[in-house]
This record gives structure tokens, sequence and C-alpha cells, in this order.
């Protein structure tokens, strides 16, 4: 199978779609009540073995195109004063520091990171002038780790039309989600993961309840606006090479993203003498317990997205841990009319809908909480 880098978001045209990316048995499987009272799911090796030889296959290429633009684009020729942003610092544009942002994900110069990438998602970071230097395929104007999709028809087939990932993700979020965001995690040997955190539902408005007399907040309700984000490990992410995930089972009905906004220091310990001391899991009544998962190759996780978890340091001298995140929420009944969701470039999605190139299937997942016609 051959996917190209431009994507034309058509079912038709798209040679990505393999039938049996996924085992239906493994699928089969999930069990809702489980799901809601741990907050997580484990698909196990749900991926068939010519699924992950794709999925990897992609990811790698994936990473060589976000490599390709770090290093061939003139940050120094870009105006970004014209387009309201900061200039790049010069010593985050030298070819040795560039060097060193390549290879795997949550490794891009700083300059990038924050206002920078916003924009792109808005406006695309392309001409007229001097903009993204895609060689041998098509700039979005995004970089590729930020929004895959737009550079690989696999990706875009995964987060909306596969009909095995539509149905897990139905299983998951019931029939109507949207696209929250889609990131490459590749992560290299010596990296560092991320310590404990949680991520909040849009703004965080919804789900930050009021304190209970212990400080807390917690129900036993699974709530209706949720996000679940689904990461899948093509080579699956065990324990002895590092890079694994942790979750604390039931603490997604404590109802605070932990640490969203602020510096990750946590380990395991600071989590066992810190916020999970007393607490139980609210529905089982059993102290909450960290819980390290050993995945093997072409497993998936789904977790509520503001539940805490954990991703260990990836050992030198091990492969790089491929990994796609796809992340997709129930609407908010309550969000501000708007055409796209947010995790989705809107020029680029704009661009599609003009050539003709959205699939219905795109758009269903493209579309805003709250869709203007
Ligand atoms: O790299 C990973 O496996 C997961 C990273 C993470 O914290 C997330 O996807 O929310
Ligand atoms: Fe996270």
């Amino acid at each position: 199978m051959n996917y190209d880098f431009n994507c034309s978001g058509d079912d038709e045209t798209n040679p990505g779609a393999i039938p049996d990316l996924l085992r239906p048995e493994v699928l089969d499987a999930f069990d809702r009540e489980t799901f809601e009272r741990d907050g997580y799911w484990v698909w196990e090796g749900v991926v068939t073995d010519a699924g992950c030889k794709q999925w990897k296959a992609n990811l790698k290429k994936l990473q060589h195109m976000n490599d390709g633009i770090l290093m061939d684009t003139d940050w120094a020729a870009i105006d970004f004063k014209r387009r309201g942003l900061a200039p790049p610092p010069p010593e985050q544009t030298t070819h040795q520091y560039l060097a060193s942002c390549c290879g795997g994900s949550e490794q891009m110069p700083p300059f990038l990171r924050s206002e920078v990438r916003k924009y792109m998602y808005r406006h695309g970071l392309q001409g007229p002038g001097p903009a993204l230097v895609a060689r041998g395929f098509d700039s979005i104007g995004v970089m590729p780790e930020y929004f895959p999709a737009g550079y690989n028809n696999f990706v875009l087939d995964v987060i909306t039309t596969h009909p095995q990932m539509m149905e897990l993700f139905r299983k998951v979020l019931g029939d109507r989600y949207l696209l929250d965001h889609c990131l490459m995690l590749n992560r290299g040997p010596g990296t560092k993961g991320r310590r404990w955190h949680g991520h909040p539902y849009l703004d965080g408005r919804h789900e930050v309840q009021d304190a209970l007399s212990d400080g807390s907040a917690v129900t036993p309700e699974f709530l209706q606006r949720q996000c679940v984000r689904t990461l899948c490990y093509p080579d699956g992410a065990v324990t002895g090479d590092g890079g694994e995930f942790a979750v604390i089972p039931g603490a997604h009905l404590y109802r605070v993203p932990y640490k969203w906004d602020t510096v990750r220091p946590d380990e395991d310990e600071d989590m066992r003498s810190g916020w999970m001391k007393g607490k139980t899991h609210p529905i089982t009544g059993e102290p909450l317990e960290i819980v390290h998962l050993s995945l093997p190759p072409g497993s998936m996780v789904s977790f509520v997205h503001h539940m805490p978890h954990y991703v260990g340091r990836r050992k030198p001298g091990s492969e790089t841990r491929w990994g796609l995140l796809m992340a997709f929420r129930t609407p908010d009944p309550e969000a501000v009319p708007a055409k796209w969701a947010n995790g989705v470039p809107s020029h680029w999605a704009d661009r599609l809908e003009s050539e003709g190139r959205l699939s219905a299937a795109a758009r269903r997942v493209f579309e805003a909480d709250n869709p203007i016609a």
C-alpha cells in the first residue's frame, strides 16, 4: 500500500484504508462499565500485524517530514513581526540546535511551541513570502507533529473514516464526538517522558468542581462532557524499555486535571505522599493505586484525559517508541458556535472544503461543537 502526502480526504482516492486494521475480538471485548469505573481501557494488541507495519511506517515517514521542515526552513527569513509573533531567538535556529530537536516528539525549539504553534493552527505559516520549507511534499503551514493527518492519508483515515476506528471511538465516546487534537508522540532513546499530569476538557470550566469539605472534588458520575485520549503504540510501550504509560484507576472521578497548567515534577512517590494520600476509588472504596502499563505491540489505550497519567523515561540505547495520540471529545452544548473544532487547522479545513476534497466522514469529526453552517 502506498500513502501519498497530499491528503485528499476522499475515501475513493485514499489508497490508505486497510480493512483489517484492528482485531474484531479485541474491539468486541470492550466493557463500558469497567471503562467508566476505572477511567481507562487497554486495547491489548488490537492492531493487526499488517496494521502495525503501516502505522509505524507512516509515523516514521511523518517524523522524517517534521525533521525535514525543521532543518530546511530558513527561520530567520520568515517575517514573524508582520504576523504579530516574536521572531525566534537566533540561538534556537542554528543548524546544531535544530538538529538536536529532530528524531522525536515534544522536542521542538521553544519558539515553535506556543504562539507560533497557535498561529499555525489558525492561519498556517505559509506564503506569500518566506514560510515553512517542505522538500518533496506540500507544506500545510503546520508542523507534521502537530497535525499529522494534514500530511498523511493513513492518519487521516484512522481519525476520520476507518470503520473499525470509528467503532472504537464510538465505544468510548458515544455517537457524536469531535477531534480535540491529534499529535505524534514519538519518544526517542534517553527522552524524559512526562511526569504526573492531567488535561482539562476545553478550558476546564466544566470539570473543576467546588471543593468538598475534605478539599477534594469527587463525583461518582461519569460526566457527559468528556475528552478521551487514545494512544496507539505500533511497537508497544513495555516497562523494560521505559517510555511506558501509567494511570491511577478511579482518579478520573476526582475532576481536577492535575497540574495541567503548571510545571509537572511529580514522580510516583510524590503522588503517593501528596495528591493520592488518603484518597479512595470513589466507586470501589479501595485506596487509589498507581498502575504502570506494559503494552505489547499494536496496543492502544483510551483514557479520560483529565485523569492523572504519566510517561516514563525512555532508556538510553532503546529504540524509538512510536506513538500517535488521538484525542476526541463529546461536544459542549454551550460552546460558542464556530466552524471547525479547535484541534483542526482551520485554514486547511477551509481549503479542503472549498476544493471539494473534504469527505462527509472528515467533516463529521472536524466540525465544531455547534457548527456554523
Ligand atoms: O507519550 C505518551 O505516551 C503519552 C503522553 C501524554 O501525556 C498524553 O498523551 O496525554
Ligand atoms: Fe498527558
